[in-house]
């Protein structure tokens, strides 16, 4: 009935807010992609807790990262939007496809490298260690041909095609071979106090990233404290005026209007100006998506009720699928 391809992409509920990064780089391509796919989008708790979570704050911003998908214009309706531990065919395809994982494959992965070495091998975890398996678990039970996601998922999802095939070699035909679909760099947003670095909630000064759930005080008070240089002239030149730049394709992102335009227009203008008016478009973009959020937020058992039918919805698939896989590997039926 429903001709539409299948799409999955995840985000870790690891903030309490998104950025204007996540947003303009990830969340805006996940809305338009679910007018053209059956879309399925998942809050990966249990990918969270590979790194120590606080349980309060992770159940506070599970609902939180829900609210501001919801907000942001990812409709329950069109796409399922769940959470993974509602779903427990995703940590058993992850048992399997880890019996299917060589050592030292998974050792190869460059982000678990990155991150155990932050934390220290001895307090990084064998959860972080397996992250990428759970990962391609999450894609491989939707039969997804598109996977939506940043340049640095790219070793992930080379994993998640390289299991895959593997498994339908051995086992027969079992996984749709994903394509990942590496989201352009043109929404590429930088960090505000420095403007060479990219915008990133693990950033050491909170006053360079603009939050989805910033009131439009702080989001006025942190644009117009934007590094930018000594110049004087507005136009776009990454190289000499990464500051500058920014600010123009934060603006021309969110408001349409192309860089040369802005450029004329603002000819002549001072900093404070071009200032001034980023902060009028980012509050106009984002303000109502916050406001959206806490309303969604303040009515807790209906946004629980969005995820548990998001859960059922993705149930009837990712069981299928667990099921064909059960049965190709020897595990007998329970009477
Ligand atoms: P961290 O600070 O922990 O690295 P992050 O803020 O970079 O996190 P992720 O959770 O890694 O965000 O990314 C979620 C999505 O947002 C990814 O698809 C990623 O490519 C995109 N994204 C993150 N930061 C930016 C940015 N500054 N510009 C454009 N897209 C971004
Ligand atoms: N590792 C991803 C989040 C993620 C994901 C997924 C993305 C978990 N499971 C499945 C796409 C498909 C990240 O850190 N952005």
């Amino acid at each position: 009935m429903n001709a539409k391809p299948n799409l999955l992409s995840g985000m870790q509920p690891s903030a309490s807010s998104l950025h204007l990064g996540n947003y303009l780089g990830a969340l805006v391509n996940w809305v338009n992609m679910q007018e053209n796919f059956n879309a399925y989008y998942v809050i990966v708790d249990l990918h969270a807790i590979t790194v120590p979570q606080d349980p309060a704050e992770l159940r506070t911003n599970t609902r939180r990262t829900a609210a501001q998908y919801i907000a942001a214009g990812i409709d329950p309706a069109k796409s399922a939007l769940f959470v993974q531990s509602h779903v427990p065919a995703h940590a058993e395809l992850a048992w399997i496809l880890n019996c299917i994982t060589g050592f030292g494959e998974a050792s190869r992965m460059t982000q678990f490298k990155d991150k155990s070495q932050k934390a220290g091998s001895d307090s990084a975890s064998v959860g972080l260690f397996t992250y990428p398996i759970l990962q391609a678990a999450d894609i491989l039970l939707y039969q997804p041909k598109a996977v939506p996601v940043g340049e640095d998922q790219r070793q992930h999802l080379e994993l998640t095609r390289d299991l895959a095939e593997r498994f339908n070699s051995r086992f027969g035909k079992t996984f749709t071979i994903p394509e990942a679909h590496i989201m352009k760099e043109t929404a590429k947003i930088y960090d505000l106090q420095n403007p060479t670095a990219k915008m990133s909630k693990s950033a050491a000064d909170p006053k360079g990233l603009v939050n989805i759930m910033d009131d439009d005080t702080t989001i006025s008070k942190k644009i117009k404290s934007a590094v930018t240089d000594t110049e004087g002239s507005i136009k776009l030149d990454w190289e000499n005026k990464p500051g500058v730049s920014n600010l123009l394709s934060i603006h021309s992102s969110l408001s349409g209007e192309s860089i040369v335009s802005l450029e004329e227009r603002f000819e002549g203008a001072g900093y404070g100006v071009l200032k001034g008016e980023v902060a009028d478009v980012v509050i106009s973009a984002i303000g109502p998506i916050r406001d959206r959020a806490n309303e969604l937020m303040s009515d807790q058992a209906e946004l629980d009720r969005l995820l548990a039918r998001g859960a059922e919805k993705a149930k009837v698939v990712a069981n299928q699928t667990l099921a064909a896989v059960y049965d190709r590997v020897g595990f007998i039926k329970p009477e």
